[in-house]
C-alpha cells in the first residue's frame, strides 16, 4: 500500500483529490513550485457546507531524492511533461505516476523515460472559488494501463472515493474523453460561449455536428469502433449535463493562459495525418487557437 501520495498540480482537481485521500486516512502531499514543508489547509465545499482539511504541502526542491512512492499528475497537459520531468529524481525506483489531465499526447513523450506511467480520466466537476474547493458535480475516474490489470495498490487508492475504477482499456477511456473535448472545448473557446450553446444556437450546434463526423472517421480509421459511432452522442450529452459550464479551454483563453489545444485537436489531427484521414474543420480550429493566435 502507498501511504503519501504526491499531488502534482494544486489546482481544482489536485485538491479535489488530495481532500479524497485525506478523508480515507491517507497523508497526501501537495507539490508546488516553490518553498519548504508546511501545513496548509484545504476547504472543500459540497452542496452549502463546508469541511476544512489539514494537509502537507512540499516545494519540489525540497523533496528528498527517492521520497514519492507516488505521485498522481493534476497539471494541464501543457504543463505536464515538465512537471513530471522536475521532480524526477525524488521518485522512488517503480513509483507509480498517474496522469490525470485532459487531452492525449504526454504518454507518448514520456515513452521512453523508463517511468511507471498510467493514465487516468476523469468527469469529477471542481473549481476554485477563491481559496475555497467547490465540489461542482460527482463524476466518475478511471485509471489504467493498457492490457493489464490493477496493481496492488490501486485497491486502497481506489477507496478513497466510490467512483475510481480501474481499466485494462485506458487507451478507448481516453480517446472518448478527447473527442469530446475536441467537440466542445475549441468551438466554446473561439465563440467565448458557455457549453450549452453548443446546443441552443443553431449554427454552433451544425459546427459541433459537422466536427463529430470528422472525429467519427478518424475514430473509424483508428478502430475505435464504439467512438465511430458515439462521437456526436458523446458530445451532445456532456453539453446537456454541463450546459452552465465554461469548459477549461475557455476559462484559459479568458484567463490569457497557454490552452490544452495541443494535446486536444492537436493530438487528434496528427493520428488523422498517421492513419491519412483528412479532418479540415478540426485542422482549421487547431490553426485558429494555436500558441497565441486567441487575443481578447
Ligand atoms: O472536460 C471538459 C472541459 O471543460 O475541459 C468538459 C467535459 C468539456 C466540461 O466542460
Amino acid at each position: 500500500m502507498i501511504r503519501r501520495w504526491h499531488i502534482l498540480g494544486a489546482g481544482a482537481m489536485g485538491r479535489l483529490f488530495a481532500c479524497k485521500l485525506l478523508r480515507l486516512g491517507l497523508e497526501p502531499a501537495l507539490l508546488t513550485r516553490a518553498g519548504g514543508r508546511r501545513r496548509e489547509r484545504l476547504v472543500l465545499r459540497l452542496d452549502q457546507r463546508e469541511e476544512s482539511l489539514g494537509c502537507d504541502a512540499v516545494g519540489v526542491p525540497a523533496l528528498q531524492v527517492a521520497e514519492i512512492e507516488g505521485l498522481l499528475v493534476t497539471t494541464k497537459a501543457n504543463q505536464a511533461l515538465t512537471a513530471v520531468q522536475s521532480c524526477q529524481t525524488a521518485l522512488a525506483p517503480g513509483a507509480p505516476i498517474i496522469l490525470l489531465h485532459n487531452g492525449m499526447g504526454v504518454l507518448e513523450a514520456l515513452a521512453d523515460s523508463g517511468l511507471n506511467l498510467l493514465a487516468g480520466t476523469t468527469t469529477e466537476g471542481a473549481y476554485l472559488d477563491g481559496n475555497i474547493l467547490v465540489h461542482a458535480g460527482f463524476g466518475d475516474t478511471v485509471i489504467g494501463r493498457e492490457g493489464e490489470s490493477a496493481p496492488r495498490w490501486f485497491r486502497s487508492f481506489a477507496s478513497a472515493a466510490e467512483r475510481i475504477s480501474w481499466t485494462s482499456e485506458i487507451d478507448d477511456a481516453l480517446w472518448k474523453k478527447l473527442l469530446i473535448n475536441c467537440a466542445i472545448n475549441p468551438l466554446t473557446a473561439l465563440h467565448r460561449c458557455r457549453n450549452g450553446a453548443l446546443l441552443d444556437n443553431p449554427a454552433l450546434r451544425a459546427e459541433m455536428e459537422l466536427l463529430c463526423e470528422e472525429l467519427a472517421v478518424v475514430s473509424a480509421a483508428r478502430c475505435n469502433v464504439r467512438a465511430a459511432s458515439c462521437a456526436l452522442d458523446w458530445a451532445l450529452s456532456v453539453v446537456q449535463r454541463t450546459a452552465a459550464n465554461q469548459s477549461s479551454m475557455l476559462q484559459d483563453v479568458l484567463q490569457g493562459r497557454e490552452t490544452e489545444i495541443r494535446y486536444i485537436t492537436g493530438y487528434l489531427v496528427e493520428e488523422a495525418r498517421r492513419l491519412g484521414v483528412p479532418c479540415p474543420r478540426n485542422e482549421a480550429l487547431l490553426r485558429q487557437l494555436d500558441s497565441a493566435a486567441v487575443s481578447h
